[in-house]
């Protein structure tokens, strides 16, 4: 049983208003809202447990030490990661990239080297590797898609040459909600002898997650898009790459010995986590794992399959509806252009509805030229949308349609 009323109670910011009516939060996809469980453990660690980690030897700092550690090991079992060692902790799905992009880049390729990434990315994962092919030289390709916004596999595998050396691609489109074939665009890779990273950003909210059965060599995403706070997230590396890859930051925790002749470092995952970490996100982090857990990620992801389901049916009923992105297998949002609306507009009317939606490119400017537009409106779910809250949304674009006729 999913008690969509009792799950909503867990998180006391849906039942505020904004401009006297209710709030109706469908911008998941930027954040999602944090349970009580998360924010209570954030207020009590402060109040009772607040010390830095890793490096006092009183009471208050190995307990510290200890939860810090404890949610790494969280971490390590919501993914199925063979080791602690493979879970660093970093800022979020764009530190961790450019943390691989700049230490991958540097010690793995050379001038002329190639990295493979997807027309639908966001810039999160397209910059960091255009700032090191400034630095290196190294090449970008890009897998095209069909209008339904599914990758080309067949375009993917005809970019192999022998100067690929990395794969980088989304699991989920932030933009379309296309779900890629992550596990054959790993297997394609692998074919080649070439390691893939995914961002998972998207994906990690929605659907259970098992790097080992999809054989990711990087795997990364953000806490506060999975019910965490912000300011932490995760970079899950197979061993065997990141004792190849050298330190992306210095500073404190990340070494073993320093002198000014030679400074060696800390063994995984400390090696990349220079100075002090957010030993509270961390724990906040993986008690909002722990909340997922509880309800289920198969029960959250038939959930929200239903919702999209319902949505799309819904917002199709609207006249001069078009939606951005018809992949067969979608997940968690939903972007949309009505007639002639400017997304801007629709955005700032549903607003006023208290209808709360992403507009503009969505950090994907890539995939906007492509689909030959300047920006969509988007709705994203979480496992608290309601299909009352969907309703409310098509209600509030036909009445916006009403005032542009
Ligand atoms: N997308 C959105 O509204 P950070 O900012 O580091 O937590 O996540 C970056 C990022 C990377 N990859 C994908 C697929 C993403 O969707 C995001 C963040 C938000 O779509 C904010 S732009």
């Amino acid at each position: 049983m999913y008690d969509i009323k009792g799950i909503r109670e867990d998180f006391p910011i849906l039942s505020r208003t904004v401009y006297d009516k209710p709030l109706v939060y469908l911008d998941n996809a930027a954040t999602t809202q944090k349970p009580r469980f998360v924010v209570n453990t954030i207020v009590s660690e402060y109040y009772s447990v607040n010390a830095n980690v890793h490096r006092g030897v009183h009471f208050l700092s190995q307990q510290a030490t200890d939860l810090h550690e404890r949610s790494r090991e969280a971490v390590r079992k919501f993914i199925n990661a063979r080791s602690v060692s493979e879970i660093v902790f970093t800022r979020g799905t764009t530190e961790s990239i450019n943390l691989v992009a700049s230490s991958f880049v540097c010690s793995q390729m050379k001038p002329g080297d190639e990295v493979i990434v997807s027309v639908m990315e966001h810039h999160s994962n397209i910059v960091p590797w255009q700032l090191q092919a400034e630095r290196f030289g190294i090449v970008l390709k890009v897998i095209p898609m069909n209008d339904r916004g599914e990758l080309l596999l067949d375009e993917y595998e005809r970019l192999f040459s022998k100067r690929t050396k990395l794969v980088s691609v989304t699991h989920v489109s932030n933009v379309l909600g296309t779900v890629n074939p992550i596990e054959r665009i790993i297997g394609i890779a692998h074919d080649y002898g070439v390691p893939v990273l995914v961002d998972g950003a998207q994906s990690i909210p929605h659907m259970p997650v098992d790097v080992q059965a999809l054989d990711a060599d990087f795997y990364v995403f953000s806490g506060h898009k999975v019910y965490g706070p912000t300011g932490i997230g995760v970079l899950y590396g197979k061993e065997y790459w990141l004792e190849k890859l050298p330190p992306y930051q210095g500073g404190g925790e990340m070494i073993q010995k320093v002198t000014f002749e030679k400074t060696t470092f800390n063994e995984l995952p400390f090696k990349f986590e220079a100075g002090t970490p957010d030993y509270i996100g961390s724990v906040a982090l993986s008690n909002a794992l722990g909340y997922i857990s509880m309800l289920g990620m198969d029960q959250i992801a038939e959930y929200e399959h239903q919702l999209m389901c319902y949505a799309t049916e819904r917002l199709k009923e609207i006249p001069g509806m078009r939606i951005l992105g018809e992949a067969e297998h979608k997940s968690g949002v939903i972007s949309f252009l009505v007639g002639n609306i400017h997304p801007f507009d629709m955005g700032t009317l549903l607003d006023r509805l208290g209808i709360a939606v992403r507009t503009g490119h969505h950090c994907a400017e890539p995939l906007m030229h492509r689909l030959g537009i300047e920006g969509t409106v988007r709705a994203s779910f979480a496992l608290y949308t309601t299909k009352e809250e969907i309703d409310a949304l098509v209600e509030g674009i036909l009445r916006i349609c009403k005032m542009f006729e």
